[in-house]
């Protein structure tokens, strides 16, 4: 892509009204712009990062055997009404009527919607187990929207709902769902800490929220040093003993027991050095909770002897949008965003030092083929700029690696790369960094 056909309108003052720096540099940087309290437009730089959350969520749920489908995001009232919701869920949720004055919603979750996907054509226990899943646009009415994406109105999320005809099956699809969720967290570069939740108005009797450490996250957070230091589960593991035991060990290092939600039990409970309480940013949330929806709204399958019996059922949330800041939470410094390479909206930003100049501008085009050929993102910043300009521009956004090409160090057949995180620079020939970037995208 070059800079300038892009829309990329970054910001050179900080918004006053951002209060955390996520929410600054999603705004400065050219991610996103509000358009009501808590609603959002995602900007092409933004929507790329967005993509690419996507992306490895897909993925992770795709290998835990987790089925894509696309529910809407406008639902009829009545099948709420069924489940006892509609009246429940209070001023969160948002109500419409259509013109012939039959009530509508906005989806803030969609339990009912996919039970009634299930109970319209699954029939028999022969179907189960089943995981279907969705990413797909939410909204709750929040009172207080803030964060920019963290804590939105309207915010894009992965649910996922598992169909079991017994209890201990429905277990092994929430375990399966536990491991899926550490390693798409993983992969993002992020280490989340599984922690047992309230259920809230989803209901059920068992739940765990994800949460990633960061000062501004509006969870506390007890847990045992080492949880930080476990590595993400291996791929592929499918065997009942190895998924609970991966819940087990985790769960047991936050918090054994329900007092440990409690700061002073859960001091008195772990050795200092191995304390950690902190702040979190939840970033996925999982449920278990039987056979609430599926008693309520008549979803039976026929089991092996013949009998109806209600599915057991779990819902698994990721938040998409909200992990766009949560990851710029944890990933940037004074100079702006430091995107790990996995989510980055592009792998590379190439630098024209000099666009006046026949040159560099030819060395700079066949830089831009070279890396788009070898199948990397490059972003090249072919403006008529001031070198400082574009130097805090590519800083600002913040993509793993800046490619510097200028007259001066083309006479010694010398370009510049630079590395956003370390901050290293590396003077080298033009093949050798794209022998460097190629090596670096094929490791990713
Ligand atoms: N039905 C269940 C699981 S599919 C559910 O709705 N769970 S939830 O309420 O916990 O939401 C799932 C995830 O969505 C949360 O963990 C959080 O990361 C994200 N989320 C929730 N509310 C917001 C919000 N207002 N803005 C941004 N993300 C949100």
């Amino acid at each position: 892509m070059k800079l300038s056909r892009y829309f990329l309108p970054t910001l050179k003052e900080t918004p006053s009204d951002a209060q955390i720096a996520s929410h600054r540099l999603m705004l400065r940087a050219g991610l996103i712009r509000q358009s009501a309290a808590g609603i959002y437009t995602w900007l092409p730089l933004g929507l790329r990062v967005l993509k690419n959350i996507e992306t490895i969520v897909r993925e992770e749920q795709g290998k835990a055997g987790a089925v894509e489908l696309l529910m809407p995001t406008l639902q009829s009232a009545d099948l709420w009404r069924e489940s006892g919701r509609y009246d429940d869920y209070g001023a969160e949720m948002l109500r419409i009527k259509d013109r012939g004055d039959r009530d509508l919603l906005y989806g803030p979750t969609n339990e009912e919607l996919i039970t009634d996907i299930f109970r319209g054509s699954v029939k028999s226990y022969k179907d189960l187990p089943l995981n279907l899943y969705h990413i797909q646009w939410k909204f709750r009415d929040e009172i207080r929207p803030r964060f920019g994406v963290m804590r939105g109105r309207e915010f894009l999320m992965k649910d996922a709902y598992s169909f079991d005809l017994d209890r201990e099956g429905a277990r092994r699809a929430y375990n399966k769902m536990f491991a899926a969720y550490l390693r798409t967290f993983d992969r993002m570069g992020l280490k989340a800490i599984p922690m047992a939740a309230d259920t809230g108005p989803i209901g059920g009797d068992m739940s765990h929220e994800f949460l990633i450490l960061a000062e501004t996250g509006e969870s506390e957070v007890f847990c045992h040093r080492t949880l930080l230091d476990l590595p993400a589960p291996p791929d592929g593991l499918d065997y009942d003993s190895d998924l609970s035991a991966i819940v087990d060990e985790r769960t047991a290092l936050y918090a054994a027991t329900d007092e440990m939600h409690d700061q002073s039990a859960f001091e008195a409970q772990v050795a200092e050095a191995d304390r950690i309480s902190a702040r979190g940013i939840e970033v996925g949330h999982i449920f278990f909770f039987g056979t609430k929806y599926s008693e309520a709204m008549g979803a039976t399958v026929q089991g092996p002897e013949g009998k109806l019996i209600p599915v057991e059922m779990g819902s698994y949330g990721i938040g998409v949008s909200r992990l766009a800041g949560a990851l710029i939470e944890a990933n940037h410094d004074k100079d702006g965003i430091i995107w790990p390479a996995s989510v980055a909206p592009f792998d590379v930003g190439l630098v024209n030092l000099k666009p006046g100049d026949a040159a560099t501008s030819a060395k700079c085009d066949d830089l831009y083929e070279q890396l788009k050929t070898a199948g990397i993102e490059v972003l090249c910043d072919d403006t008529d700029e001031r070198a400082g300009a574009k130097f805090s521009r590519m800083d600002l956004i913040g993509l793993p690696h800046q490619l510097i090409v200028g007259p001066r160090g083309l006479e010694k057949n010398t370009v510049e790369l630079k590395d956003r995180r370390t901050g290293e620079r590396q003077e080298l020939s033009p093949e050798a960094a794209i022998n460097f970037l190629t090596s670096q995208k094929e490791r990713a």
